[in-house]
């Protein structure tokens, strides 16, 4: 599915985020920046040592990357040129700030992403997997939180793609963002 928002194609796609060839990819890490499973395994395995070893820098110089924020890395091997760390919220039920958390995590990749000049980047279903956020929710707010941000940023990007792992989580983001389109 693609659609144009204020001059940017957002695309939804199934596939692996590490083969992605845009300008930065977006992990979907942990506030140690420690690497783990998942799309964070994934990266730090397709783009070599120099991302860890950047992390470890961050880590020290700063300790890590809160919940909801975010940080960039070289990509290493990766096509991609830089890889922004994202951390979103583990869930516990959803009372403990869980939207507004996952929320702070796109819009401040995207804010690092503009901020550094980069035009076209890729998103993994963040919170989804390790992190056991539900999928439906995760993918309004993801959607919503990005529509904004393109629409108040226009020309930022000339391309924002989401990179689903499987068929349900296209599904789910694909209804999601048709929810969010229809509604203005
Ligand atoms: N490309 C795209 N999506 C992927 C890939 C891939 N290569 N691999 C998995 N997914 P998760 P989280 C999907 O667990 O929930 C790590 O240990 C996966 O199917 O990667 O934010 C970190 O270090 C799911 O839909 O991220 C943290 O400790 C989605 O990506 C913790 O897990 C997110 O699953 C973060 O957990």
């Amino acid at each position: 599915m693609e659609v144009n928002i204020a001059g940017t194609l957002l695309k939804l796609l199934q596939g692996d985020i590490v083969e992605q060839d845009v300008e930065a990819i977006v992990n979907a890490a942990n506030t140690g920046l420690w690497g783990g499973s998942g799309v964070d395994g994934a990266i730090h395995r397709a783009g070599g040592p120099a991302i860890a070893a950047e992390c470890r820098r961050i880590r020290e110089e700063q300790g890590g990357c809160p919940t909801g924020r975010a940080v960039i890395t070289s990509g290493g091997f990766l096509k991609a040129r830089y890889v922004i760390h994202t951390v979103g919220p583990i869930w516990h039920g959803g009372r403990q700030g869980e939207d507004e958390l996952l929320a702070s995590a796109y819009r401040s990749s995207l804010q690092l992403a503009r901020e550094r000049g980069i035009k076209s980047l890729a998103f993994p279903s963040i919170s989804t997997g390790a992190y056991r956020f539900p999928v439906e929710r995760a993918a309004g707010i993801a959607m919503a939180t990005v529509k904004d941000f393109l629409t108040t940023n226009p020309g930022t990007f000339s391309e924002v793609r989401f990179v689903l792992f499987s068929r349900p989580v296209l599904v789910a983001y694909e209804q999601a963002l048709a929810e969010v389109l229809a509604s203005g």
